[in-house]
């Protein structure tokens, strides 16, 4: 039967790819990429796994997430960042977390020399935002998650020193808490962020991660199947600029690190492509069309659990120069410096505007080599080196998932 069909196999992918993993960064509402200046797990077919060692140094920024990423993507002051999370993180099926998963979300924050270098363990975080049950509305965060389009939003505290900041969105799911052992999942990821600032107030009180919660804590072994209201979330209070302890702290005014190349026409999470050489003869041609293929493969390696959608656009732009090669056409590269990061579908499309710096102009892609005429956007960043050639920022246009269906879960 075909429904009977359909539902194994959601079946086994759920078995495959359960749980929930952070993925995007948005910005003012404007999406960075998946991937894009994330740290998240590399292997796809456990990346959406929890932790279940409170003590271990996963707890930072989850697994894999000791070691930065090359990219670092800069914020304004008092900036909205949003995160979203997935089932499945590729976006191949709808889905935020699974309505068994409740409990509280939090996002925390730590100052840092490099975003990139930094590995996340250890003294100096401090929470911005949390969320635990809402009596008024008998929901927990993660339900609240679900209804807000997979959105854990937090405002950047007003007054925050400019500089360099791990970002990490938290949730943790009570599911499991109530057995024997008890089983609090923890779900946490890290953003690599510069914050582009004037202002020069850290938190003094901070905490480390691992530290700041135990499985002793009343917090994670809480039962969401009788409870006992109120419920106090984990960690530290949220630090308030006008009230919390802060101090004055020099600042870095201009981001170094995590940029992305002038010449980089292509972006897949933190890989970017870079331009070829013009060329005008055979050997060049097919010079050009072997970088062009090593560029390729290495988008390919490097592509996080989101996947690799834009390396497949890359590839086409390989395929059209080997081409022209073999058809004795040695003058390229086609459409050279033609940016080919297709479209940032933000959020909220009014806000997005507003928060573009330069107006975005759109072009068509006239490669002949491709299959498809692909529509590209040309959207400013906002980084200080960009002032002679436009970047765009990527974005694997993803549709926005529906509340999952009660359907089959693993629950361990
Ligand atoms: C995920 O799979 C990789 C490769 O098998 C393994 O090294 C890693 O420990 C796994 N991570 C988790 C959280 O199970
Ligand atoms: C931040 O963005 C989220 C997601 O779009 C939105 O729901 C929220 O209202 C925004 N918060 C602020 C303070 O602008
Ligand atoms: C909801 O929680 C708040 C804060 O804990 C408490 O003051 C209030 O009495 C609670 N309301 C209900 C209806 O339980
Ligand atoms: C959901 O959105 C509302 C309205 O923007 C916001 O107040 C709330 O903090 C959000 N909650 C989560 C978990 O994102
Ligand atoms: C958990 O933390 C509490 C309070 O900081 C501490 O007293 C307790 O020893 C810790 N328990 C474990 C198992 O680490
Ligand atoms: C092709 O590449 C080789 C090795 O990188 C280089 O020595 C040669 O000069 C290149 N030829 C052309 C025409 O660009
Ligand atoms: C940093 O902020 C200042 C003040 O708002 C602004 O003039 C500048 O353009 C920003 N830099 C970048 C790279 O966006
Ligand atoms: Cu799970």
């Amino acid at each position: 039967m075909k429904l009977s069909t359909l539902t194994c196999t959601l079946a086994a992918l759920q078995t495959a790819a359960a749980h929930t993993v952070f993925t995007t960064l948005f910005v003012n509402d404007v999406d960075q990429g998946d991937a894009t200046c994330v740290r998240m797990p590399t292997t796809p077919s456990n990346a959406t796994f929890p932790i279940n060692d409170l003590s271990s140094s996963d707890m930072a920024c989850g697994y894999d997430g000791t070691k930065g990423v090359a990219r670092v993507c800069q914020v304004s002051e008092s900036a909205n960042l949003s995160f979203t999370f997935r089932e499945y993180p590729d976006a191949s099926a709808p889905g935020v977390i699974d309505v068994s998963h409740k409990g509280p979300c939090a996002v925390y924050m730590k100052a840092v020399k490099s975003a990139v270098s930094d590995s996340a363990t250890g003294d100096g975080w401090f929470k911005i935002f949390d969320e635990g049950y809402d009596n008024t509305t008998s929901q927990w965060c993660t339900e609240k998650l679900m209804q807000n389009n997979s959105m854990l939003s937090a405002q950047i505290p007003d007054g925050l020193a400019g500089g360099y900041y791990l970002v990490r969105p938290e949730l943790l799911s009570l599911h499991q808490s109530d057995k024997s052992p008890p089983n609090p999942q923890f779900y946490v990821g890290c953003a690599q962020i510069f914050l582009n600032s004037t202002s020069t107030s850290v938190p003094q009180e901070t905490v480390e991660i691992p530290g700041y919660v135990n499985i002793s804590d009343p917090s994670v072994l809480f039962n969401i199947y009788t409870p006992k209201f109120p419920y106090f979330t984990p960690g530290p209070p949220v630090y308030e600029p006008e009230v919390s302890n802060s101090a004055v702290v020099a600042t870095a005014n201009t981001q170094a690190e995590g940029l992305l190349p002038q010449n980089a026409i292509l972006t897949n999470a933190n890989w970017w492509g870079i331009e070829l050489d013009s060329y005008s003869t055979s050997d060049g041609c097919w010079n050009a069309s072997i970088n062009c293929w090593d560029q390729a493969a290495t988008c390919y390696s490097q592509a996080p659990p989101t996947g690799s959608k834009n390396c497949k656009i890359w590839e086409q732009k390989c395929t059209g120069i080997q081409t022209a090669c073999n058809d004795n056409d040695f003058n390229g590269p086609p459409n050279q410096g033609k940016v080919l990061t297709p479209d940032l579908v933000s959020n909220d499309d009014s806000n997005a505007e507003v928060t573009s710096p330069e107006p975005s102009n759109t072009v068509s892609q006239q490669n002949p080599s491709a299959a498809t005429s692909l529509t590209v956007h040309l959207a400013s960043e906002p980084t200080p080196f960009q002032t002679s050639q436009p970047q765009t920022t990527l974005q694997t246009s993803y549709t926005e998932q529906p509340t999952p269906s009660s359907s089959e879960h693993e629950t361990y």
